[in-house]
């Protein structure tokens, strides 16, 4: 070979090679500000390189703590079946040698359950820190959603896990951002609700609020009345068998959840919608009857007597035991659509229920109506439909959370041809539901007034996880991101399309999610 042709041939060689590692880079791996995160974090900043995480990798963690130990181990659990990889969950107080991923605690905690967090990423480490275990446990979700979306399958892949090189400072606008069960419509199972923990566990957000008793039914074991879960727990709509969960079965989901420092919020509906407890005991009504187990869905037409002593017992035994049961600082007492109990007995009614809930150490909330009676200190009225009711509600002290019924309820249709669903709060499409700022949408009502947003999922028309997971997937991310991103950083032209990326994430999950046209899926359905 002479001198030029070697130098061609050399040439053409580097272009080649230039072009296989191209091809080989996928995007995800180029640029970290350029990622599809949901949430999208407060601040990005992209560096040359990407970290690569090799079959000898460990997960260090600092120090000896019990509490972050568990959290790498979830990490590791997460990434270790389809790497293939041990990655070894190691504590040392040492900075961990390069290919390792490291956990640890910084500086101290500001305010209690401080979620900020920071993830450094260079070529030889991925380093996440923050404040609490409960920004490491946000954090490692960034971590997730950063790696190929592969990494969430149970099998091992072939493939090759880098992480675009940069740091990330990230941090929630709102100190609560929930999602709402009705399991009182249609009963789901532990292993759903686990399931749905998870999911929402994905977008960081941080309270599940499950509700737990309605007209159709009572789920939750009451060892005082125990008539409420082996009787108000047979039916439900449709006319279905029903269930409830043992004080045992429902421990565990609070410690499940827990565990992803998501916090347990029951709510006990009263003084309306209490068929299903009124069918239990016949002392609760008016007129000493018990009524008709009850599978439709109407609204509005069952109430507790307010003007018996005994109606105080029995909420009085009922909140004493949840409270046993609860871990995190409230419980939810409904309050919503009385519309048969006179407006007289509802206020005095509301409020020794709010008494009764702070004299078992815990706080209340209740359904915006609840603005109507006096509020205790602390008090939480929940936004849905009245901006009167939640205006009347700061004037009293309180703080909303907001669920505006036409861009939260995610029991919603999607448009006119959504089977499942409602649509007496509108047609909510994936841009309604995100396009909107908490702190503006009701007149009177700004940021300070605000602890959080919550996505609720009522279930007269929703049977099953697959129907579940098509109403609340796409706009639950979506809701999420509201929660977490202030909204300076917020835009649906840019969300749309990380979004969209996160399709290939919602088929290796397995979630079942509606393919709004408004989104350009990065994958073919
Ligand atoms: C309303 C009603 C619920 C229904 C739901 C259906 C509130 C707070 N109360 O919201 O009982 O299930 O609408 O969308």
């Amino acid at each position: 070979m002479n001198k030029n042709r070697q130098k061609a041939t050399s040439v053409l060689i580097i272009i080649a090679m230039v072009m296989i590692s191209l091809s080989c880079s996928t995007t995800s791996t180029s640029d970290l500000a350029g990622e599809s995160i949901i949430p999208k974090p407060v601040s990005i900043t992209a560096a040359q390189g990407f970290f690569e995480l090799k079959a000898n990798a460990a997960i260090y963690i600092q120090g000896e703590s019990e509490e972050l130990r568990k959290i790498g181990n979830y990490l590791a659990d997460k990434l270790r079946p389809s790497t293939g990889f041990a990655l070894e969950v190691i504590t040392d107080d040492k900075v961990p040698g390069p290919g390792n991923i490291y956990l640890s605690l910084s500086g101290t905690e500001t305010k209690p359950g401080d979620e900020s967090y920071e993830l450094s990423i260079t070529k030889k480490m991925v380093h996440l820190s923050a404040k609490s275990p409960a920004g490491l446990f946000r954090g490692v979700q960034t971590i997730r959603q950063l790696l190929p979306a592969n990494i969430e399958l149970s099998t091992k892949q072939e493939g090759e896990w880098k992480i675009a090189a940069g740091t990330i400072s990230d941090y929630p606008d709102y100190g609560y951002r929930g999602a709402m069960l009705d399991v009182a419509r249609h009963f789901f199972i532990v292993d759903d609700v686990k399931r749905y923990i998870d999911l929402i566990a994905y977008y960081k957000m941080n309270a599940l609020h499950l509700h737990l008793s309605d007209d159709q039914g009572w789920r939750i074991e009451i060892k005082s009345w125990p008539n409420l879960a082996i009787k108000g727990g047979s039916s439900e709509v449709g006319g279905g068998a029903g269930g409830y969960y043992t004080q045992e079965q429902y421990a565990d989901i609070v410690k499940y959840a827990n565990d992803q420092y998501i916090t347990i919020v029951p709510e006990i509906d009263m003084p309306g919608h209490t068929n299903a407890i009124l069918a239990s005991y016949p002392e609760l009504n008016c007129n000493g009857k018990a009524t008709e187990l009850y599978g439709g869905i109407e609204v509005g037409f069952s109430t507790l007597c307010t003007d018996k002593e005994i109606t105080y017992k029995f909420v009085d035994d009922v909140i004493r035991e949840l409270a046993t049961l609860t871990t995190g600082p409230y419980i939810h007492i409904g309050g919503d659509e009385s519309h048969v109990t006179k407006k007289e007995d509802y206020i005095p009614f509301i409020k020794r229920v709010q008494d009764i809930v702070l004299a078992h150490g815990k706080l209340v909330m209740g359904w915006d109506e609840i603005s109507l009676s006096d509020l205790n200190p602390n008090t939480v009225a929940q936004y849905w439909s009245s901006a009167g009711n939640a205006n009347l509600a700061v004037s009293k002290g309180a703080k909303i959370l907001m669920s505006p019924a036409a861009k939260t309820y995610i029991d919603m249709k999607y448009d006119s041809t959504t089977v499942l669903g409602q649509k007496w709060a509108g047609y909510i499409e994936v841009d309604t539901s995100y396009i909107w700022d908490p702190a503006t949408l009701v007149p009177g009502i700004g940021k300070d007034n605000i602890l959080g947003v919550e996505a609720p999922l009522w279930t007269e028309t929703i049977t099953n996880m697959d129907e579940l997971e098509y109403m609340v997937f796409p706009r639950l991310p979506g809701i999420a991101e509201i929660g977490w991103s202030p909204v300076s950083i917020r835009n649906w032209d840019d969300y749309r399309i990380r979004l969209g990326k996160h399709a290939d994430r919602f088929t290796v999950m397995q979630i079942n999610y509606y393919a709004s046209r408004q989104v350009p899926w990065s994958e073919n359905r």
